[in-house]
């Protein structure tokens, strides 16, 4: 009897393309080059020509199948979140939610549902750098056994815009600008901030962005968010509004500014080689997933709207309650297969999650699938191996572009009576067990006319920017309002500044004064708000200065050796780094390595010039008084010493160092330490303190 159902590859265990292509032949023959069309080719160097010096042949089917399929390698870049790195791994739950949702994978406490991840910038392009100022998109594909639930979030829990019918105008405007091309991956020029200044709904999101949080110093060590109010069902039908957060094991970590600009120089890829050499070396990155819960009565009495993107709870309103965590334990094979034609979709959801009425995410749920139907060519896209859920997929959908699947049998529409007559008819719909949308009034607003208009509190763009303002420490505080500096000095359209600066001033006097003084002009009136903001508590979780953890695991130290570098000294050095669970990073001027006092050849494992400290989280340098006078009159070294400095960060050395220390005009703080079991503790850290010693804030 012909089968109606099709079981889909996943790729594990599916039939794989050169599976398929050489089935008839002996394993041996995986090594024979063929063409698509599993021809042998016997000559992979030389196109075929009329004689040696002569024309090439049309004829040449090997020649014209391989360039015309290099001519069509590249597909159409994502038009945001373009540039991103990928990993497989796993969800684990701690506990079982079986009475907040029916959520499969939120049942069974212990249980691992695989998943795959992927981190991105949002402004660049696919090849621009990792370490401009951005929102990091942190996207998550569980393939559950009761199909794809895909969490597309950010690493920051609030969003730009309320509606998504301002999505356009968002990309268009931060994106390079359509004439010039220029500038690349960031948000410092005329169009982001003429149009962000006249959307004062953007003023909650820009105090993120203005943060450190745009500066991670590793995908592993930043926050996910997923942003919107979603709600759980449980198996009796009750729904629960919930918020999302994902917690990094590594605690959250940033870089400086300074260091993020020089990061570009030193490594474009400087997040992808992280993750990806984190997960080779077998430092699993984990991050511990959280939930904000609350009902409709908790909803209705805060003084914003929990359906309002700009707008986030606090966690000491709502304290986040830790359900499981997800650990990335394994690299792409392939990035383009994996990473690049991997499809997120907020609206691909399974039974026991819901949509709640958030104006962002109804729009995110059309956005997703039709963009993807434009970057991957064909609706059966999902049929690609690292889209395709990992349970059996049935339906009538048939035919379009690429499919992949053979459908059998007759029966492709429902009702259909064919069963009754020994046919297969076909699946049928679930009732019991199917998706089924939420009833109740378990969103805030009720059905009414046909409208395009907010909820009276979406009004609100102030009280929430400024939660974030004084939630924050001081040096936090300047590194904000340093960065509206940066970007409106960017900025060339005169009528700009003063406008962003009279919005600033419904957020705060102090930061609206600061980032005037710093642009050298006069604060102009206050623009007048909407509705005028409410007070809030500080919220210390939203700070990352009051939640860094000291961790020296998963980082990277950088040694600086050179020739006459005591053996026995950095064999202990390098030992403690090790055990506090940190790579080190040997430096030397050259890659061959460093004669130590012992006479062996020490291998570097970077050279000095192309491995400059920003690199790394704290340095070290394990010199010879020679080495360090010597060094002392090399420009790269005196830089790599003064960049970690002004970097914030612990430098430990021992006493024949000095001479390199001193030229670089490093001055004693608790950050400057010997090489024993000190530097271990204080390179957990970075030195805020120092900060006014090194550069001016506003
Ligand atoms: Fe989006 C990609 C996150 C609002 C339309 N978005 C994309 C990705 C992430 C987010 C992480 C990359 C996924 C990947 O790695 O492939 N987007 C968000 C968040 C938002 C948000 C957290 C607000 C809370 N997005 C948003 C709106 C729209 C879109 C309002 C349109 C109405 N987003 C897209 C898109 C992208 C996308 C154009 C580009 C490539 C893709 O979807 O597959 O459809």
């Amino acid at each position: 009897m012909a089968k109606n159902t099709f079981e889909t590859r996943t790729g594990e265990g599916g039939e794989t393309h050169q599976q398929v292509a050489g089935h008839d032949r002996d394993k041996a023959d995986a090594a024979h080059l063929t063409t698509n069309q599993g021809i042998r080719v016997s000559d992979n160097q030389n196109s075929l020509r009329s004689g040696e010096r002569g024309p090439t042949l049309l004829e040449d089917f090997v020649l014209r199948e391989k360039i015309f399929h290099f001519d069509h390698e590249r597909i159409p870049e994502r038009i945001v979140h373009a540039r991103g790195s990928g990993a497989h791994g796993y969800f684990e739950l701690f506990e079982s939610l079986a009475d907040i949702t029916k959520a499969d994978l939120f049942q069974r406490a212990g249980e691992k549902t695989p998943l795959f991840a992927r981190f991105s910038t949002v402004a660049g392009g696919a090849g621009s750098v990792d370490t401009p100022r951005d929102v990091r998109g942190f996207a998550v594909k569980f393939y559950t056994r009761e199909g794809n639930w895909d969490l597309v979030g950010n690493n920051i829990p609030v969003f730009f815009i309320q509606d998504a019918v301002k999505f356009p105008d968002l990309v268009h405007a931060v994106k390079m600008e359509s004439d010039r091309a220029f500038p690349q991956a960031g948000s410092a020029h005329d169009t982001f901030w003429d149009w962000a200044s006249l959307m004062p709904e953007t003023t909650h999101m820009l105090m993120w962005a203005m943060s450190d949080r745009t500066i991670p110093r590793s995908l592993r060590m930043m926050e996910g968010f997923g942003v919107h109010t979603f709600r759980l069902v449980s198996a009796k039908g009750k729904s629960t509004f919930v918020k999302f957060h994902w917690k990094p094991k590594l605690g959250i970590q940033s870089t400086v500014w300074d260091e993020a600009l020089k990061l570009q120089a030193a490594d474009n890829d400087y997040h992808r080689r992280d993750l990806w050499e984190a997960i080779a070396t077998g430092n699993f990155p984990e991050w511990e997933l959280g939930i904000q819960l609350f009902d409709q009565a908790f909803a209705d009495a805060q003084p914003y709207d929990v359906l309002d993107a700009t707008k986030l709870i606090p966690e000491e309103l709502i304290p986040v309650r830790i359900v499981g965590r997800m650990v990335l334990d394994r690299n792409p094979d392939n990035f383009f297969a994996e990473t690049e034609q991997v499809a997120f979709c907020p609206a691909n959801i399974v039974p026991g999650v819901d949509f709640s009425n958030d104006p962002l995410l109804q729009g995110r749920l059309f956005s997703y699938l039709d963009t993807q139907k434009s970057r991957l060519g064909t609706a059966n896209f999902h049929q690609i191996p690292i889209n395709a859920p990992k349970c059996p997929v049935m339906n009538f959908q048939r035919d379009g572009q690429m499919q992949m699947n053979v459908p059998k049998g007759r029966a492709n529409y429902e009702p259909n009576s064919l069963a009754e007559h020994g046919e297969d008819g076909g699946p049928r719909e679930c009732p019991m067990t199917g998706f089924s949308t939420s009833q109740g009034r378990a969103d805030l607003h009720e059905q009414g006319d046909k409208l395009r208009a907010r909820g009276e509190l979406f009004a609100d763009h102030y009280s929430q920017a400024r939660l974030f303002w004084i939630s924050q420490q001081p040096a936090e505080q300047a590194h904000i309002a340093s960065s509206f500096v940066f970007e409106l000095s960017k900025v060339q359209l005169a009528q700009v500044p003063p406008r962003m600066l009279a919005n600033l001033r419904n957020v705060d006097e102090d930061l609206a004064r600061r980032v005037a003084d710093g642009l050298g002009m006069v604060l102009p009136d206050k623009s007048p708000a909407a509705r005028e903001p409410f007070a809030m508590e500080p919220s210390p979780a939203l700070s990352i200065h009051a939640n860094m953890k000291a961790l020296l695991e998963g980082r990277k130290v950088g040694v600086l050796i050179a020739d006459g570098t005591d053996a026995a000294e950095l064999k202990t050095f390098v030992a403690e780094i090790e055990k506090a669970g940190a790579a080190p990073f040997l430096v030397s001027p050259r890659i061959g390595g460093a004669k130590l006092s012992d006479g062996k050849v020490m291998k570097a494992d970077g050279q000095l010039a192309g491995s400059p400290s920003q690199l790394f989280d704290a340095v070290a340098l394990v010199l010879s008084n020679a080495a360090a006078n010597d060094l002392a009159k090399q420009a790269g070294a005196v830089q790599w010493v003064m960049d970690a400095f002004g970097h914030l960060k612990a430098i430990g050395s021992n006493e024949a160092s000095k001479p390199l220390l001193d030229k670089a005009g490093v001055i004693p703080d608790a950050g400057i330490v010997g090489l024993a079991a000190t530097f271990v503790e204080a390179a957990a850290k970075r030195y805020w303190d120092r900060e006014p010693k090194v550069r001016a804030l506003s």
